[in-house]
């Protein structure tokens, strides 16, 4: 296991991608917000549907001057969904080939992870903040492992009745209701809201919601609209809380989608829509009579946006890349090096950075051609059959996806990080957290 740990430690170092100190340490020791949001595809971005658009809030914060925004960023999650999600941005490593990571190895797992680097090199605190119970997806254990020092769940919010629907806490409740333990954190935080509402089956009454939905003949479809909707309204009110109380100048905010809401069998329903915004979907493949398996890669894109009030040089990058690549991105904008951690993404800024985006089943996207299901693409979606120079590229790309998550499933399943200790970096103690505390 020492020896599979070195072998690790060799390929991560011949994987990295220096930052460009353009942007290495532009945020430094500000406070760091996550905004988890549910479902959330990148399709929405700019969509109108029946003469509304979906998520105006984030549409303007898309296009800000003071925003990074990706336009070709793709999940790549596995059976852990969300809490695969949340395993990358935290540790740079990838969630497991089956299951959760966090359910199955998150017990006793040694992490290096982003709250614990953070509050050992700058003095940050940590929270997360989710309307659902602490038990979900084994949140509580894992999160101690990985060094968070707060987690308010729905032990701390009112979630009765007409509070919650679906898994928890209503979305804007959830922001309206942390805004009094946010205060209170100590500066500079690292702080993560996971949203809740915008999730599968995408119910939520009139009540809060005049949205009018599309009529695709797939209700999840039609109403992911009016839930999406609802998540950009809540969004917008949380930004008018953190200027409110000042603590918008002094953050960084990071916006993105953790996987798909709607699913490759609901894509051809979803495809209906396409229709009334043209233009918005021609690089999406309009026609829902071809639908093919490189439509369904495309609509792995999810938000990634980094919000830095103040920042004058925000603008919409072409690079693609995906949720493995967020960690090392932020700590650089932090002035953290990474060169020392064990994190199988790269700086998504940085002139090095790779980008081959590996699907957790091994499939790939890139600029260039993709492979889904076994299948070639070209980068206008065609197949093809390589040969020559194509093929070598081709070869090149699936090795790399292939060692990229073997090395990654090598770590982590076998906990390795036990035997590896970065210079400057304590070991997490779990035992020194207690989510309960607070509530007495
Ligand atoms: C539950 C929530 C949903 O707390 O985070 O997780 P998902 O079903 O999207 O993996
Ligand atoms: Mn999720």
């Amino acid at each position: 296991t020492r020896k599979s740990m070195h072998k690790i430690v060799h390929y991560v170092q011949l994987h990295q991608a220096r930052p460009d100190p353009q942007y290495f340490g532009v945020a430094k020791k500000k406070n760091v917000i996550i905004v988890h949001l549910e479902s959330f595809q990148q399709f929405l971005i700019d969509d109108k549907v029946e003469g509304q658009e979906v998520t105006p809030f984030l549409n303007s914060l898309y296009h800000d001057s003071s925003t990074l925004s990706f336009e070709n960023f793709f999940h790549q999650v596995g059976q852990g969904k969300t809490s695969d999600a949340e395993n990358m941005l935290e540790t740079g490593t990838f969630g497991l080939p089956q299951g959760s990571l966090f359910t199955e190895l998150g017990n006793d797992q040694v992490f290096q992870s982003a709250p614990a680097i953070l509050k050992q090199k700058q003095g940050y605190t940590s929270a997360v903040f989710h309307g659902d119970v602490p038990s979900f997806w084994n949140r509580a254990n894992v999160y101690k492992n990985m060094g968070f020092q707060y987690f308010f769940s729905a032990d701390y919010f009112n979630t009765k009745n007409d509070n919650s629907v679906g898994y928890g806490l209503k979305d804007k409740l959830l922001f309206k209701d942390s805004v009094k333990y946010l205060q209170y954190l100590q500066q500079p935080f690292y702080a993560k809201f996971i949203t809740l509402t915008n999730h599968f089956p995408f119910e939520l009454g009139n009540q809060d919601s005049s949205f009018r939905t599309p009529d695709t003949g797939n209700q999840q479809v039609d109403n992911y609209f009016k839930t999406a909707n609802y998540l950009d309204q809540a969004v917008a009110e949380f930004f008018s809380f953190l200027k409110r109380s000042k603590l918008y100048n002094d953050s960084l905010i990071i916006l993105y989608g953790d996987h798909y809401g709607i699913s490759n069998s609901s894509n051809p329903a979803l495809a209906k829509t396409f229709a009334q915004d043209p233009e918005h979907f021609k690089s999406l493949g309009e026609d829902a009579q071809n639908w093919s398996s490189w439509n369904n890669a495309q609509l792995q894109r999810v938000p990634f946006m980094i919000h830095i009030p103040g920042y004058k040089n925000g603008k919409i990058l072409k690079q693609y890349g995906g949720e493995i690549d967020v960690l090392p991105t932020l700590l650089h904008l932090l002035g953290i090096k990474t060169a020392s951690y064990i994190q199988f993404g790269t700086d998504l800024l940085s002139k090095e950075h790779d980008q081959t985006v590996a699907f957790r089943n091994q499939d790939f996207v890139s600029p260039k051609f993709s492979e889904i299901n076994e299948v070639f693409y070209n980068k206008a979606g065609k197949q093809i059959t390589p040969h020559g120079k194509i093929k070598w590229e081709i070869a090149t790309a699936q090795k790399k996806v292939h060692t990229q998550l073997e090395m990654s499933d090598l770590l982590n399943q076998g906990n390795l990080l036990r035997f590896y200790h970065p210079k400057g970096f304590k070991k997490i103690n779990p035992r020194i957290y207690d989510y309960t505390k607070l509530l007495e």
